[in-house]
C-alpha cells in the first residue's frame, strides 16, 4: 500500500474543524471505507497526492474536468479574465457571450441564467415551474440526486444514497409530502400518479440519463413518455443535465434523443472547472422570473467573469477540437477494456456507458432503477476500489456514482487502467 502520511495527517485535523472532515460527504470514502486522500496537484488525466503518490484519475472533480486537470486554455483565460477584475456584481460582457453560446448549443434553451452551482439551477428550476404553473407537486425519480435542494432530498442518490440517508434530515415533512418520487424507467408507475395527481403536479424533474445511483439508462421511448405526459397533464418537464450537459454531446441528451425538457439544470462542464451552474428553457417560462416576472432568484456571483470566462474557454475549445468524438473513441475503448477484463476475471458484471460516462455494477443482473443498482455486491466494489486506487487508478468512491474519462485519457492510460482493473476484480 501506498504511503499516505500526510493525507492522514491532514484529514485528522480536517475532522477537528470540518463535519466529517470533508467540504462535501462524497469525498469522504465512507462507502468504501478508509480516508480520502488530500491533493497536491492535478493536471491532465492525473491526479497527485501530497505525499507524491500519482493517479490516473477517473472522477475528473466529479465531472467538470472533461478535458483533464487545468487545461492550459483555461487557465490562461482565467489569467486574463483576473487582470480585469474578480467579480462586478453588474453585468459584464461574458455573460452575454456565455449565453449566447447556451441558447445555440442546448436545443431547449432560448433564454438561460447562471448561477453558482448544479444545485442551485435544479432548485431555481422546481421554484420556477412552481410559479409558472401555480401547482405544488413535484415528481422525481428514486436514485435521482439534483444537488442538495430540499424539495429533492427524497430518496436521493449520490452521497445521499452512498451514506445511506436518502432522505434528509432537516427537510421538513410538509414539504417532502409535496414530491412525489417514483421508480425510474416504470411507465406504469408514472402513468397511476398522473391519474391520481395530474392537476397538482407542477414539474417532473430527471436527469435523463440517471448517473447518481451508478449510471442507468433510459429504456427506450421512456423519454418520449415522461415528455408526453407532461404535456398532456400541462405540468413542465425538468432535464437535469448537470451531468451530461455538454459532455455526452454538445447539446447533452435532449440533443441525442431529441426529448425536449421546458427546462433545462446545467453545471459541471459548463464551468471549467470553477463553480458555476446553468438554468435555461423556453422564454415564455423564463419570463416569468424577476425582474420581468413574480418568481425571486438571484445571485451575487452569479455570471462572475472568471467562471464565465473559464467556461467559455472549455466549451469552445470543446468544439474547436470536436472533443465529443474523440470522447466517444476513448469511451469505446476503456468498455472494450473493461468488459475483457471483467469476463477474464470470470465475472459477467453490468457495464453500462455513454459516451465518456461510465459505470460497472457489481451484480451480474440487468440495472434499469435504483433497486436493481442497490443488488450490486458494495463490499465486492469496496474491495475493487482501493485495489485500483494502491495501483494508481482513482475511480469514484462509491457503487452508486459514474466515472468520467476526459480527453487528457490516452490509449495507453485506459489500457494500464484496464490491467489494474482485471487483477482487482480477481481478488474483488
Ligand atoms: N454531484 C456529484 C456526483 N454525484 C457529487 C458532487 C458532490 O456531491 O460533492
Amino acid at each position: 500500500m501506498p504511503d499516505r502520511t500526510k493525507s492522514h495527517a491532514l484529514f485528522a485535523s480536517a475532522l477537528q474543524r470540518i463535519p466529517g472532515g470533508v467540504n462535501s460527504p462524497v469525498r469522504a470514502f465512507r462507502g468504501v471505507g478508509g480516508e480520502p486522500f488530500f491533493v497536491d496537484h492535478a493536471a491532465g488525466a492525473r491526479i497527485r497526492d501530497v505525499d507524491g503518490n500519482e493517479y490516473i484519475d477517473y472522477v475528473g472533480t466529479w465531472g467538470p474536468a472533461i478535458l483533464g486537470h487545468a487545461p492550459q486554455v483555461v487557465v490562461d483565460a482565467v489569467r486574463e479574465a483576473a487582470r480585469h477584475g474578480l467579480s462586478y456584481g453588474i453585468p459584464n460582457p461574458l455573460e452575454v457571450e456565455m449565453a449566447e453560446l447556451i441558447c445555440a448549443w442546448v436545443p431547449s434553451v432560448e433564454k438561460v441564467r447562471m448561477v453558482n452551482s448544479g444545485t442551485e439551477a435544479t432548485m431555481s428550476c422546481v421554484r420556477l415551474a412552481r410559479g409558472f404553473t401555480g401547482r405544488d407537486k413535484i415528481v422525481k425519480f428514486e436514485g435521482c440526486y439534483h444537488g442538495h435542494v430540499d424539495s429533492l432530498l427524497v430518496r436521493a442518490g449520490s452521497g445521499a444514497l452512498t451514506h445511506g440517508r436518502p432522505d434528509s434530515a432537516g427537510v421538513p415533512g410538509a414539504l417532502a409530502e409535496l414530491t412525489i418520487t417514483l421508480p425510474f424507467n416504470d411507465t406504469e408507475a408514472l402513468e397511476k400518479i398522473f391519474a391520481a395527481h395530474g392537476p397538482e403536479i407542477a414539474a417532473i424533474i430527471v436527469e435523463p440519463v440517471p448517473a447518481n445511483a451508478g449510471l442507468i439508462p433510459p429504456l427506450p421511448g421512456y423519454l418520449q413518455k415522461l415528455r408526453d405526459v407532461c404535456t398532456s397533464h400541462g405540468a413542465l418537464l425538468i432535464f437535469d443535465e448537470v451531468m451530461t450537459g455538454f459532455r455526452v454531446a454538445k447539446g447533452g441528451v435532449q440533443e441525442l434523443t431529441g426529448v425536449m425538457p421546458d427546462l433545462t439544470a446545467m453545471g459541471k462542464v459548463i464551468g471549467g472547472g470553477l463553480p458555476v451552474g446553468a438554468f435555461g428553457g423556453r422564454a415564455e417560462i423564463m419570463d416569468h422570473l424577476s425582474p420581468d416576472g413574480p418568481v425571486y432568484q438571484a445571485g451575487t456571483l452569479s455570471g462572475n467573469p472568471l467562471a464565465m470566462a473559464a467556461g467559455l474557454a472549455q466549451l469552445r475549445e470543446l468544439e474547436r477540437t470536436d472533443a465529443w468524438a474523440q470522447l466517444e473513441k476513448l469511451g469505446a475503448q476503456f468498455e472494450q477494456t473493461a468488459r475483457a477484463a471483467s469476463a477474464a476475471a470470470g465475472k459477467n458484471y453490468a457495464f453500462h456507458r455513454l459516451g465518456s460516462m461510465f459505470c460497472l455494477f457489481f451484480t451480474e443482473e440487468p440495472v434499469r432503477n435504483l433497486d436493481e443498482a442497490k443488488k450490486s455486491d458494495t463490499a465486492a466494489f469496496a474491495r475493487f476500489f482501493h485495489h485500483c486506487l494502491d495501483r494508481g487508478v482513482y475511480l469514484a468512491p462509491s457503487q452508486f456514482e459514474t466515472g468520467f474519462i476526459s480527453t487528457a485519457h490516452t490509449a495507453a492510460d485506459i489500457a494500464r487502467s484496464a490491467e489494474v482493473a482485471e487483477e482487482a476484480l480477481r481478488r474483488s
